[in-house]
């Protein structure tokens, strides 16, 4: 059995090195990771990752200073949202997608991420309503506090959070 046909025998036994280990141990680069602390998207990745057991290399992106509007970071994501992952190449944003990538492709097992698909689609809509009702939702409440200095919260926006979560139903 030549190099080649050994790693990709590991890679496909989890059971014999987790792939996190492996991929620490044959020295891959690690994942780099475009964050910000202040970032919710960007924390719930990070949180993943340390429950995964990946490192990442971490690039610290400045929204105050609009540093994901450069022309070098647009190239890596032209809708220049963070977290985004730089994967040895592999780009991906959106932190849902990003930590069911990672768990995919570092988990030790799949209890994060299950393979089985009933177990998999309950955690699918956790994610898919997070992604398009409640983050929106909150979004819309932490901007107009932090960009528009509001030390209030206008009435309708606490009813449309409500409204979200008892219907699943996006902002009218
Ligand atoms: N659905 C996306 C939302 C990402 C997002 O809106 N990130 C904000 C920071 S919390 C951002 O990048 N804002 C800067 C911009 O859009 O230019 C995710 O979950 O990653």
């Amino acid at each position: 059995m030549n190099v080649d046909e050994s790693i990709h025998l590991l890679l496909l036994s989890p059971q014999v090195i987790p792939r996190s280990l492996f991929y620490r141990s044959v020295r891959m680069p690690r994942p780099i990771l475009y964050t910000a602390e202040m970032s919710p998207p960007c924390r719930a990745v990070l949180l993943a990752a340390e429950a995964i057991g990946v490192q990442l290399e971490k690039r610290e992106i400045s929204i105050f200073n609009r540093d994901q509007l450069q022309e070098s970071f647009q190239k890596i994501n032209p809708q220049h949202t963070i977290p985004t992952l730089d994967d040895n190449g592999h780009i991906i944003w959106d932190s849902h997608a990003i930590i069911c990538y990672l768990c995919d492709k570092y988990g030790r097992d799949d209890s994060l991420y299950p393979k089985d698909l009933e177990r998999r689609a309950i955690i699918d809509q956790r994610l898919y309503f997070d992604c398009g009702i409640l983050f929106a939702l909150l979004r819309g409440i932490a901007f107009s506090i932090f960009v528009h200095n509001q030390t209030t919260i206008p009435e309708d926006k606490i009813e449309f959070v409500k409204e979200g979560i008892c219907t699943g139903r996006p902002i009218p």
